[in-house]
């Protein structure tokens, strides 16, 4: 009985040496191997099509490599009685929240203006932006929305925070559901989205939403390409109302080389590079869960697979 590593997009390899470090004797296949469907009891993916999990008569267990498993979770042929488990490593709140304070430093503070001067030898001074004209507003008070909330309260800048249900989070103006979302939005000159992706977030960031922003906010994306509607948020960089963006995230990965987004001024494109949970960490929780699945014992990784996350 073994392990099976899907990882595609992703190399498989990293993660079938981790496996192998962690799973002290039982076997770790990648696809290459082309193991014999019976013998396997626990596959790592990051995103799965239907028509695959079928192939697997023994199937207990389906672990994420991400700290999200919304990938996994369409398809058709995933059994009911399957948990699907996500990674939580502790420090991926902290590293998202590193990816949004240096974007949001780099727009606040003119990085990108500076670095173009000093590529023309020219000394021209610009105004601080008061922290009043810095309201960070962060979409999704999870762990890690809490993570990045927290971090720019010794900045000086106000933070809110926004979610389904109320949240308390102290130094944080928080709002909650649809009712206070346009009042949350009016306030966020800084829009930091941190929401799982769930059928009440795919497509959240649209021209409405957006365009009640603060007429020269930025919109960070850190939860999930398919919660932005791409050209929603073009029309709005064009059009001068939304001053940039920083996505790390993108409903297509990698976006198509002729995307919009790798060449547009405003915007700052990353391979979602945000926070990257280290290959040890997701191998030994994937051997943790199969060891659970087998011994019948609940799992604490498992998302919930109607809510999505
Ligand atoms: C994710 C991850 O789920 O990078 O986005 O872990």
């Amino acid at each position: 009985m073994a392990i099976l590593v899907l990882s595609n997009p992703l190399p498989s390899a990293p993660f079938a040496a981790a496996l192998r470090q962690a799973a002290h004797g039982i076997p770790v296949w990648t696809e290459l191997d082309n193991p014999p469907p019976e013998a396997v009891e626990a596959i790592l993916a990051w995103r799965m099509k239907s028509g695959i999990l079928s192939q697997y008569p023994n199937l207990r267990v389906l672990c994420s490599t991400g700290a999200g498993a919304d990938k996994l979770l369409g398809v058709d042929d995933l059994p009911e009685h399957v948990p699907v488990t996500r990674v939580v490593d502790p420090m991926q709140g902290m590293e998202i929240a590193q990816y949004v304070v240096a974007n949001t430093l780099h727009f606040t503070r003119d990085m990108a203006l500076y670095a173009e001067q000093q590529s023309r030898a020219k000394w021209e001074r610009h105004r601080v932006r008061t922290a009043m004209q810095c309201r960070v507003g962060v979409m999704g008070l999870g762990a890690v929305g809490q993570a990045i909330a927290r971090a720019f309260l010794p900045l000086g800048y106000p933070v809110g925070g926004w979610s389904r249900t109320p949240r308390m989070v102290p130094g944080v103006a928080t709002f909650a559901g649809n009712e206070e979302l346009p009042q949350f939005l009016s306030q966020a000159d800084i829009l930091v989205c941190a929401l799982p992706l769930t059928e009440e977030t795919r497509g959240l960031l649209n021209h409405h939403t957006l365009a009640q922003l603060p007429r020269g906010a930025f919109l960070i994306n850190v939860g999930r390409g398919e919660q932005l509607i791409e050209p929603d948020l073009q029309a709005l960089l064009d059009g001068g109302y939304l001053a940039g963006a920083a996505l790390d995230v993108f409903e297509r990965e990698p976006p198509p080389p002729d995307n919009w987004v790798w060449s547009h001024p405003k915007v700052v494109a990353t391979p979602h590079i945000a926070a990257q949970a280290s290959f040890d960490t997701v191998a030994q929780q994937c051997v943790d869960a199969l060891r659970r699945a087998r011994d019948g014992l609940p799992q604490p990784l498992a998302v919930n697979r109607h809510a999505g996350y």
